[in-house]
C-alpha cells in the first residue's frame, strides 16, 4: 500500500495541468461534482484577471476511478488549458525583464536562460488548480470519516473579519463566505476588503491577505511527536508556505502565543462522558488555542490553520527592474495578471490542508479499502474508549 501523496505537471500556458494521486485506498466514492465546484472556486473571488473568462476548469479522470468509487490504482486528473500557446512565440513572448517578487530573476539564472518565461511558466499560480484537485479528492475520503474543511478569507490589506469560527457555526459562515465575492463570511469585512481591492486597482498595485482554514471532525492522535517530519503541524506548514505567494503559516494562536504568559495560552482540559462518542473522545476544552494539535499530532479539536499570502508580483505600474539582456536599469515586465487572487488561496489552503490531513489518517488507519480502514477506526476509538486498561 503507497503512501497517499501527490505531483503535479503543466504549465500555465501549455496545454494541460495533471494531478496524479497514490496511495488513494479502494472504495472512496469520488464526488466529481464538489470537485470541479471547488475547481470553479478556485477561479472566482473578487479582483482575478482576464484569464479566469477564459477557463472553465474541471477534472477529468484518467485513470484510478471506475463507476464513481476509487479502485486504489493512481488516479489521474487532467485540468485542459482553453489558453494554451506556449510553443507560439509571438502569443508567448520572451520576458526579460524580471518582476520582483516573482520566481522570474532566481529562475533565469538558475537555469541560464535570460527569458524568464521559461521559469514564469511552471511558476504561475495556475498549477494550484491541480493541487485544489488532488485536495477535494482527498476530500472524498475524510467525508467517509466525518472530517469537514471550511476554508475563508480572514484579511486584506488592512481589513480583517474578527469573527470566531465553531464547530457549531461554521455551517451558517460557510453560507455567509459563499454569498461574499470574497469569500470571507462577514459582510463589513467583505465590503472593507472589496474596497481595498478597488483602491490597488486605480492605482494599478496590487493586494495580498490572510487565508484560514478549520478541520473538524478530526479523531485524536493523527501525526506523531516522533520525527520532526511526522509532526502533522510541520507538514501543514509546509504544505501551505509551498503554496505560490505564501510568505507565512500559524497555527492556532500562532505568533500571537509568544507574546502571552503560559496561562493566556494552553487550553484547560476537562472530560464530559457525554460526549465520548465524539472524536475528542469526551475530552473537552474550554478554548483552543492550539489549533487543534499538541505535540505535532492532532487533540480532538479543530484543527485552525492560518495562512499569509503577499501581493501579487505583476504591478501594472511596474516596479523597477533589470532587463536580464542589457543589464540596463528597466521597468519591471508586465503579464496578465490578477490584482488580488486572496480568495483563490483560500480555496487552494483549504484543500491542501485537507491532502495532509488524508495523508496522516491514511498513516494511521490505513488499509487497502474504505471498509478496512473503517474497521481500523472504529477498533482504535473502540480500544482508546475502554482506557484504562
Ligand atoms: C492563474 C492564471 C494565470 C494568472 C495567475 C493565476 O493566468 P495568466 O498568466 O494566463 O493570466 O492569472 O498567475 C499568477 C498570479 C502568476 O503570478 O503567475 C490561475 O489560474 O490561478
Amino acid at each position: 500500500m503507497a503512501t497517499l501523496s501527490y505531483r503535479t505537471a503543466g504549465e500555465s500556458h501549455g496545454k494541460a495541468l495533471i494531478s496524479l494521486v497514490e496511495g488513494m485506498p479502494a472504495g472512496v466514492p469520488v464526488d466529481s461534482n464538489f470537485i470541479d465546484g471547488e475547481l470553479r472556486r478556485r477561479q472566482g473571488g473578487y479582483g482575478r484577471g482576464g484569464r479566469q473568462k477564459i477557463e472553465t476548469d474541471k477534472a477529468e479522470f484518467l485513470s484510478g476511478v471506475r463507476l464513481g468509487r476509487t479502485i486504489a490504482s493512481p488516479i489521474a486528473m487532467l485540468i485542459p488549458n482553453k489558453d494554451s500557446r506556449l510553443d507560439d512565440v509571438k502569443a508567448t513572448p520572451p520576458l526579460h525583464r524580471p518582476r520582483p517578487g516573482h520566481a522570474d530573476l532566481a529562475g533565469s539564472i538558475k537555469w541560464l536562460t535570460t527569458d524568464c518565461r521559461e521559469t514564469l511558466e511552471r511558476a504561475s499560480a495556475r498549477e494550484t488548480a491541480a493541487r485544489v484537485a488532488a485536495g477535494a479528492l482527498a476530500r472524498c475520503l475524510l467525508r467517509e470519516f466525518g472530517m469537514e474543511v471550511f476554508g475563508f478569507v480572514r484579511a486584506v490589506g488592512p481589513a480583517e473579519g474578527t469573527f470566531d469560527v465553531t464547530p457549531e457555526n461554521w455551517r451558517e459562515l460557510l453560507k455567509a463566505r459563499d454569498a461574499s465575492e470574497v469569500y470571507c463570511p462577514d459582510a463589513q469585512a467583505d465590503a472593507a476588503m472589496r474596497e481595498f481591492i478597488n483602491d490597488q486597482k486605480m492605482a494599478k498595485d496590487t493586494a495580498g491577505g490572510i487565508v484560514e482554514a478549520h478541520v473538524f471532525g478530526c479523531p485524536v492522535g493523527l501525526g506523531s511527536c516522533m520525527t520532526w517530519d511526522g509532526r502533522l503541524d510541520s507538514r501543514l506548514a509546509a504544505a501551505v508556505v509551498g503554496i505560490q505567494a505564501f510568505k507565512g503559516v500559524e497555527i492556532g494562536l500562532g505568533f500571537e502565543a509568544a507574546r502571552r504568559p503560559g496561562s493566556k495560552v494552553h487550553d484547560e482540559i476537562g472530560y464530559d462522558p457525554a460526549r465520548k462518542d465524539e472524536p475528542s473522545l469526551g475530552f473537552v476544552r474550554g478554548s483552543n488555542n492550539a489549533g487543534g494539535l499538541e505535540g505535532g499530532m492532532t487533540n480532538g479539536r479543530p484543527v485552525v490553520v492560518r495562512g499569509a499570502m503577499k501581493p501579487i508580483s505583476t504591478l501594472g505600474k511596474p516596479l523597477k527592474s533589470i532587463d536580464l539582456n542589457t543589464k540596463q536599469p528597466s521597468e519591471a515586465g508586465w503579464e496578465r495578471s490578477d490584482i488580488s487572487a486572496i480568495s483563490a488561496a483560500s480555496v487552494v489552503m483549504e484543500n491542501v490542508i485537507a491532502f495532509e490531513i488524508a495523508r496522516g489518517f491514511l498513516e494511521k488507519f490505513g488499509g487497502d479499502s474504505v471498509p478496512e480502514i473503517r474497521a481500523n477506526y472504529e477498533n482504535f476509538l473502540a480500544a482508546a474508549r475502554r482506557l484504562p486498561t
